[in-house]
């Protein structure tokens, strides 16, 4: 089976910016995939390639790293037998030239990563979390629901980025997803019985007009007993502050107030004997190491720490941090590292260290499903894609329930037992 056509198209994603799609052919079969973008980024991150042309999206165009793709990448592609996923990105990086990817864009290179693994799939007949992860690829992951939205992602005057609903103790996927639609419209009418608006953020997730965290905790554990499930029995938080977002000299600043790291870790700390927390991805900004350190000696024994920012899916970073005890969790992003094995790697390498993965989306997504199946080929147990709703978020989730059916009894719930101490 050869290659017969490499194309890309500039696409929107769900903020109506471009992004890129990649379609592959062979034999017939037409394969396709479609790259996220984060607002939020970490600055390490593998370079998104974008036009810089201010007369076309305000710069934000993605024509160079569609041309890459057809310009560079098809001609070492097209006539060729299908290599490995292994080969195919050794190649592409090795095309690309640089650390970063900011030659072809990573964009380019995870595009074709992408489409490439489905097209495999295809070609050998199996649903794609099994041709990337075996037979053994059976476990579902505990979905994390975004349900109030704050700092980048929304412009009410919540410095934290993300507050999610995680429904670890119920038995299955299903289960879980149903709780937390259910949750998400218990919060919705909270919501407007305080007369805060139901407008939503990037993520689908409410954004009303508080500011101090806690106000969103005490929400959040609302919410849950009105729709029927027990705080800290079926449901939990998992919080992403994105702490580089308020970070500023040293210190900090939200909510009226200014806080060194270890105030930050005694506040979070008190958090944990009054909300059912069980994961806190970048609680700190990614330049306090030091800071990272303390969290982690402080509350890392009770609490999953997600490092997103500060580890940017390399697998260098992580072990590194494994090395050093920074963090004991890893947010898994294709687009930070730019692809398929890369970010394989990154799960490979955080597992052997002990750390946990969560699989995650991008504020900015398409209706691409690939993040479902490779949850449940790395077999990571988490797994975060915004709200409960809207269609590029659900299409996630969605394509998770038909992998549980498929697998049938096969499938396994990830529950409690995905988080650290939980
Ligand atoms: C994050 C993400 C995804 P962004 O910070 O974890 O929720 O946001 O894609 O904007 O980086
Ligand atoms: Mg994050």
């Amino acid at each position: 089976m050869r290659i017969e056509r490499l194309s890309a198209l500039e696409i929107l994603d769900s903020r109506g910016f471009p992004a890129l799609e990649v379609t592959v052919q062979a034999n017939g079969l037409t394969a396709r995939a479609s790259v996220p973008s984060g607002k939020s980024t970490g600055k390490n991150e593998a370079l998104e390639r974008r036009d810089g042309d201010p007369k076309r999206f305000g710069g934000k165009g993605v024509l160079g790293a569609a041309s890459a793709v057809v310009g560079e990448i098809a001609p070492k592609l097209v006539g060729k037998v299908l290599p490995s996923q292994a080969v195919l990105d050794q190649m592409m990086i090795e095309l690309d030239g640089t650390p970063n990817k900011s030659r072809l864009g990573a964009n380019a290179i995870l595009g074709v990563s992408m489409a490439a693994a489905r097209l495999r799939a295809m070609t050998e007949g199996a649903p794609l979390y099994q041709s990337l992860g075996g037979a053994d690829a059976t476990m579902l992951p505990v979905p994390c629901f975004n349900v109030l939205n704050g700092g980048a992602h929304a412009d009410n005057p919540l410095d934290f980025q993300e507050f999610m609903v995680v429904p670890a103790g119920l038995p299955s996927f299903k289960d879980a997803l149903r709780a937390g639609a259910e949750i998400y419209h218990a919060l919705a009418r909270l919501l407007e019985s305080k007369h805060l608006s139901v407008s939503v953020g990037d993520e689908g997730g409410f954004a009303p007009n508080i500011s101090h965290p806690t106000e969103a905790l005490d929400l959040l554990v609302a919410a849950m007993g009105k729709a029927g499930y027990r705080p800290g029995e079926d449901a939990f938080i998992a919080l992403d502050p994105a702490a580089n977002g308020f970070y500023q000299d040293g210190k900090y600043v939200f909510a009226g107030q200014s806080l060194d790291a270890e105030a930050m870790t005694a506040m979070y700390g008190e958090w944990l004997g009054r909300y059912p927390i069980l994961s806190l991805e970048d609680g700190l900004a990614e330049d306090d190491v030091a800071g990272w350190k303390h969290l982690t000696v402080v509350l890392g024994a009770d609490l999953q720490l997600v490092g997103d920012d500060i580890f940017v899916s390399d697998p260098a970073r992580v072990k590194e941090a494994i090395a050093t005890g920074v963090a004991n969790a890893v947010l898994l992003k294709p687009n930070q590292i730019g692809s398929i094995s890369e970010i394989t790697e990154t799960a490979r390498v955080a597992r052997a260290g002990g750390y946990r993965c969560q699989m995650s989306h991008r504020s900015g997504e398409t209706q691409d499903d690939f993040i479902a199946d490779l949850v449940v080929a790395l077999g990571a147990g988490q797994i975060k894609s915004g709200a409960p709703a809207r269609g590029e978020r659900v299409a996630k989730y969605n394509q998770l329930l038909r992998i549980e059916t498929e697998l049938g009894t096969r499938a396994k719930y990830a529950g409690r037992q995905a988080f650290r101490h939980a």
